[in-house]
């Protein structure tokens, strides 16, 4: 019989090969793997549940809440405040940080989150999925602010997602490679289905909105172009298109078989730097490409190298198979210089 490795077992003997997941890190990703568990239940049920539809409110991008947005984010703070390991979080659907109450004791990590991406997929029973990134809060200097948050990507001690699909697969990594669990609905419980995740460097497929086309800037405009021209084109060979609209079902596509993922900048809000949060979406996402070989830029610049300077910083996202993503960041690097 193949030996089954629950998340647990794989957490300690990380720590007892790497030494890199202390007691603490360990305690908080079973926290939301735990919460992950709870939202994917409230996933299933879907109508039965009675957790479709809007709430009624927006949140601090401006965006109507779905029922889940709200309900995820509720499972995620009310799982993580109280066992000592984290000192704030902040989530896509909170204006301001959510600082650990006094009566619980306070740890040194800092979580955020998108609670539920890929809201307009929720309605149409279309994979959705939790993002999260873990930082850790500076030493010394008392309480904790916003300003705690502002850190690279590369500062990340964790990062990770859950999808909701078919399956529930949690994918995590701590700087040393990518691995992904599998929900045994039977049992409750996240088991190890692969490890050592790699992204292919070279790739035919592409995920890109193709109805921003005429906001695009020149340089997404041609790679695309010369994508579509196919066999015949520059590119010598035939690409396939994906967009499922959840950024966490398109990386998850990815980390499984390759391509390349784009949500650039583009004319529609000009003052935007993209549509995709830097802090809980770009920053997470990039780490784990990178951890399996790929790479991710917001089209100029290596993505976890930025300095946020907001806590819902926007950017564009660029990211996937090594080799496509240095071609579309030379791309848009060669047109700046004209
Ligand atoms: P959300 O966090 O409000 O769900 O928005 C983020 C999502 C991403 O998952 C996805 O890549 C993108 O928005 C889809 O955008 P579009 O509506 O342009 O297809
Ligand atoms: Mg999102």
């Amino acid at each position: 019989m193949t030996r089954r490795i629950s998340l647990t077992q794989y957490l300690i003997e990380q720590q007892r090969e790497h030494g890199q997941i202390p007691q603490e890190l360990r305690l908080l990703i079973e926290v939301v793997a735990r919460a992950c568990k709870r939202i994917s239940i409230s996933v299933t049920k879907g109508a039965l549940g009675e957790v479709l539809g809007t709430a009624g409110s927006e949140n601090v991008q401006g965006e109507i809440q779905k029922k889940l947005d709200i309900i995820a984010n509720e499972v995620l703070i009310e799982a993580n405040e109280w066992g000592g390991h984290l000192a704030a979080m902040a989530s896509e659907e909170m204006e301001g940080i959510h600082v650990v109450p006094n009566r619980y004791p306070q740890g040194e990590y800092l979580l955020m989150f998108d609670p539920l991406d890929g809201s307009s997929n929720i309605d149409v029973n279309v994979s959705i999925g939790t993002i999260f990134s873990v930082l850790k809060k500076a030493e010394g200097g008392k309480g904790v602010s916003e300003d705690d948050f502002l850190q690279p990507g590369t500062a990340q001690a964790a990062a990770g997602y859950c999808v909701y699909g078919p399956q529930t697969t949690l994918v995590l990594t701590f700087g040393q490679g990518v691995a992904m669990f599998t929900l045994d609905r039977e049992q409750g419980s996240f088991v190890l289905t692969s490890e050592g995740v790699k992204i292919p460097e070279d790739t035919k497929e592409f995920a890109i909105n193709m109805s921003n086309m005429r906001h695009w800037d020149a340089p997404v405009s041609r790679y695309i172009d010369e994508a579509l021209a196919g066999s015949t084109g520059p590119r010598g060979k035939d690409f396939n298109m994906r967009w499922i609209a959840s950024m966490v079902a398109d990386v998850h596509r990815i980390l499984t078989r390759g391509g390349v993922f784009l949500y650039p900048w583009d004319k529609r809000e000009p003052n935007k730097a993209g549509k995709l949060r830097l802090m809980y979406e770009a920053n997470p996402m990039a780490f784990l490409v990178e951890q399996a070989g790929g790479a991710a830029t917001n089209a100029r610049q290596r993505i976890m190298d930025l300095q946020p300077t907001q806590l819902h910083e926007r950017v564009a996202v660029v990211l996937g198979s090594k080799k496509e993503v240095e071609r579309v960041t030379a791309y848009h690097l060669e047109a700046g210089k004209k």
